[in-house]
């Protein structure tokens, strides 16, 4: 199955946490880490208060079911001791399932696609970079869901 992952994080020096987390998802022996985005920096969303942020989208091959993914993604942002005290705080990292093959799915853990994060300049920039062409299931082709959005919200490093 082809998935794509955004990781996003704006504390502990955010580029080495996204650098750290595709190795980790690199080593995965159940995960094939095809492509990486460039890094992008952006404002907290809702100018929340705190550091920017650095996000990236990358793109793998997994055997591996949406949950057991889900896991992993958590296992990962555990071990880098990831802080998160409030719902929309700072983050040392973050690592959200964007899209997994073209499912739709919805339960307690996870829904996909990701519905907050599809709309996102620091989400559809990244993957648009990777992978222009695509279609988003639900919502249509990555070009047009970017042509909504105010892509100056975030800048290619
Ligand atoms: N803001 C930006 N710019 N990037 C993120 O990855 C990000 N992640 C979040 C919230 C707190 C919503 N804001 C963000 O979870």
């Amino acid at each position: 199955m082809l998935a794509y992952i955004g990781l996003g994080s704006n504390l502990k020096d955010p580029k080495e946490q996204i650098k750290r987390a595709l190795s980790a998802l690199n080593d995965n022996n159940e995960i094939e880490l095809m492509t990486s985005s460039s890094l992008y920096e952006s404002k907290p969303l809702l100018d929340i208060p705190g550091p920017n942020y650095i996000n990236a989208v990358c793109k793998i091959e997994t055997k591996l079911s949406a949950l057991d993914l889900l896991d992993l993604c958590q296992e990962i942002e555990e071990s880098q001791q990831r802080v998160r005290e409030v719902k929309w705080g700072s983050r040392t990292i973050d690592l959200d399932i964007l899209l997994y093959g073209g499912q739709i799915i919805l339960n307690k853990r996870l829904s996909i696609p990701h519905p907050e994060a599809i709309n996102r300049a620091f989400v559809l920039v990244p993957l648009f970079e990777i992978e222009p062409e695509i279609k988003v299931p639900l919502l249509g082709p990555i070009k047009l869901l970017l042509d909504r959005i105010n892509k100056l919200d975030v800048k290619k490093l």
